[in-house]
C-alpha cells in the first residue's frame, strides 16, 4: 500500500490528507499544532469547508488516516504549509523550512517530496537542497539534470478554491514540476490516482511561476475592477450596472468590484513576484496597492456619511474575507470595521450568517456586537453591505428604504440598472 505524509493540516493538507484515505492510501497527517492533531483524531475539523467534516470522518473510519505531531516514513511527502511574507513583504520560507527539517531523518530510498505550498521561484530547489545537506546518506536530484537521485522533489501547486476545495481537489487540472523528468514522473503517478483532470508535467521553476500568475492575473483582474468602482464612484454611474453591460462583449469580462482583496493567497503571492522582479513588476505592484486601499477608500465612505447623524449606528452585511465562506482570516471588511471602532463615536453592528462570534480582538469592545439581520437594520442609520453572502440575497432591500446605504457588493443593484415598481429606490450611495 503507498504510503503518504501530509506535513501541515491547515486549509490545504487537512482536505488532501482526508481525500487520499478515502482514495486507498496509509495517510499520516503531521502538524505542529497539537490542538488540531488531537480535533482531527477526534473527528473533527479544525475549520469548516463544505463537505470536509464528512469526508474526513469517513477517512477515520476507514483507519486509513491519523494525524500526528511528528512526521512517518512514507513513499510520499506532502508539504503544505502556510508561506505568508514578513516585513517588506519578502517571502517568509521559514514553514517551508522547518517542514523540511522535520522530514529529512524520515526518507528512505525511493521516497518523493512534494511541494504543495505556494513558493517564490526556486523554492523546489531549496526545498532539495536542505534535504540534501540533512542527509548526505541519500542522493537528492540537481535541477533539470539527468541521472536517478534516490529521491525525488517536485512542486505541485495547490489550486483549490475555498469553499469549493473537494470538487476541486479531483476536477481541477494540476501542474507538476520536477526538479528532473524523473522526479515529475513520480509524482504524476501519485496525482493521476485521484485527479480526474488533466496533469501537466513542467520543470519546478515554471511551475513555481505558474502558481504566482495564477493568483496575480486575479489580483490585477479584481484591481481594475476596484478602480473602476471609485471612478463610477465620482462620476454618479452605477459600477455594477456598467460592468454588467461590458461584459455583454464577447471578449469582456470584468470581475466584481468589492470591499478590497482578502485571504492568505492573492493578496500575498504577487508580493513573492514583485520581490524577485521588483522594477519590472510594475502592473502587479500596482494592483496590489489599488486592492489594499479598497478597504480603506469604504472606510472613509462610511465616516462622511456617519457626519450626517449625532449618534450614528453602522450596521455591516458581511465580515467574512469573501462571500458564502466563513473564513474571517485577513478579511478587508473585517478591516472597516476595526477602523470604524478604532476611529469611535460609531456604534457597529455586525451581521453576518456564517459568523458565531467575532473574533478576540473585539471581545470587550463595548461599541460592537454581532446581531441579526431584522436587527441589524431596525437600529442603524447606516448600512453597509460588505459581503455579498446568498443569504443576503434574499433580503426584502425595500425594507431598507429609510436607510443611508453604502454598498460595496453589489446586492442592491437592479440587474438591468433599472428601479422597478416593486422595488422604490432607498438612500443609495453609489458604488
Ligand atoms: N474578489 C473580488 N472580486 C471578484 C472575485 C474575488 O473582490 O470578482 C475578492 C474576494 O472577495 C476575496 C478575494 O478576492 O476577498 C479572493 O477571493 P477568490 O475567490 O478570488 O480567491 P481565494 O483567495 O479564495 O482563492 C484563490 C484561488 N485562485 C484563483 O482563483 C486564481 C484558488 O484557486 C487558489 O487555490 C487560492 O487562491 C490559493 O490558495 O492560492
Amino acid at each position: 500500500m503507498t504510503t503518504v505524509c501530509v506535513v501541515g493540516l491547515g486549509y490545504i493538507g487537512l482536505p488532501t490528507a482526508a481525500m487520499m484515505a478515502s482514495r486507498g492510501f496509509e495517510v499520516i497527517g503531521y502538524d505542529v499544532n497539537e490542538a488540531a492533531v488531537a480535533s482531527i483524531n477526534a473527528g473533527k475539523a479544525h475549520f469548516h469547508e463544505p463537505d470536509l467534516q464528512m469526508l474526513l470522518s469517513a477517512a477515520l473510519n476507514t483507519g486509513r488516516l491519523k494525524a500526528q505531531n511528528q512526521p512517518a516514513e512514507a513513499d510520499y511527502f506532502i508539504i503544505a504549509v502556510p508561506t505568508p511574507f514578513r516585513d517588506g513583504k519578502k517571502p517568509d520560507m521559514s514553514h517551508v523550512e522547518k517542514a523540511c527539517d522535520a522530514v529529512a531523518p524520515y526518507l528512505q530510498p525511493g521516497s518523493t517530496v512534494i511541494l504543495e505550498s505556494t513558493s517564490p521561484v526556486g523554492s523546489t530547489e531549496m526545498v532539495a537542497g536542505r534535504l540534501a545537506a540533512a542527509r548526505p546518506d541519500l542522493t537528492l536530484p540537481d535541477y533539470k539534470e539527468s541521472g536517478d537521485a534516490q529521491i525525488a522533489v517536485a512542486h505541485c501547486p495547490e489550486r483549490i478554491l475555498p469553499g469549493n476545495m473537494l470538487p476541486e481537489l479531483v476536477a481541477n487540472d494540476r501542474i507538476i514540476g520536477g526538479m528532473t523528468e524523473t522526479c515529475s514522473q513520480r509524482a504524476r503517478a501519485l496525482y493521476e490516482s485521484f485527479v480526474t483532470g488533466h496533469i501537466y508535467v513542467t520543470d519546478c521553476r515554471t511551475a513555481e511561476f505558474v502558481k504566482l500568475i495564477e493568483n496575480a492575473s486575479r489580483d490585477v483582474n479584481i484591481a481594475f475592477a476596484n478602480e473602476l468602482s471609485v471612478i463610477c464612484d465620482r462620476i454618479g454611474v452605477d459600477v455594477w450596472h456598467a460592468v454588467e453591460l461590458a461584459n455583454k462583449h464577447p471578449r469582456v469580462s470584468i470581475l466584481q468590484p468589492g470591499t478590497g482583496v482578502g485571504g492568505h493567497c492573492i493578496a500575498v503571492d504577487p508580493w513573492f513576484i514583485v520581490d524577485s522582479a521588483p522594477e519590472e513588476a510594475r502592473l502587479i505592484r500596482m494592483a496590489r496597492e489599488v486592492n489594499d486601499r479598497k478597504p480603506e477608500y469604504i472606510f472613509h465612505r462610511i465616516l462622511d456619511l456617519a457626519d450626517r447623524f449625532k449618534s450614528p449606528v453602522v450596521s455591516c452585511f458581511g465580515v467574512t474575507y469573501k462571500a458564502d465562506v466563513g473564513d474571517l482570516r485577513e478579511s478587508p471588511s473585517l478591516k472597516i470595521v476595526m477602523k470604524l471602532l478604532q476611529h469611535g463615536g460609531v456604534r457597529v453592528l455586525v451581521c453576518d450568517p456564517l459568523v458565531k462570534a467575532l473574533p478576540p480582538e473585539f471581545s470587550g469592545c463595548p461599541d460592537v456586537s454581532l446581531v441579526d439581520a431584522d436587527t441589524a437594520r431596525r437600529e442603524s442609520d447606516i448600512v453597509a453591505f460588505l459581503v455579498a453572502h446568498k443569504q443576503f440575497k434574499r433580503l426584502e432591500f425595500n425594507r431598507f428604504l429609510h436607510k443611508v446605504v453604502v454598498d460595496a457588493t453589489g446586492l442592491m443593484s437592479k440587474p438591468n440598472g433599472l428601479v422597478d415598481s416593486t422595488f422604490a429606490s432607498p438612500r443609495k450611495e453609489p458604488w
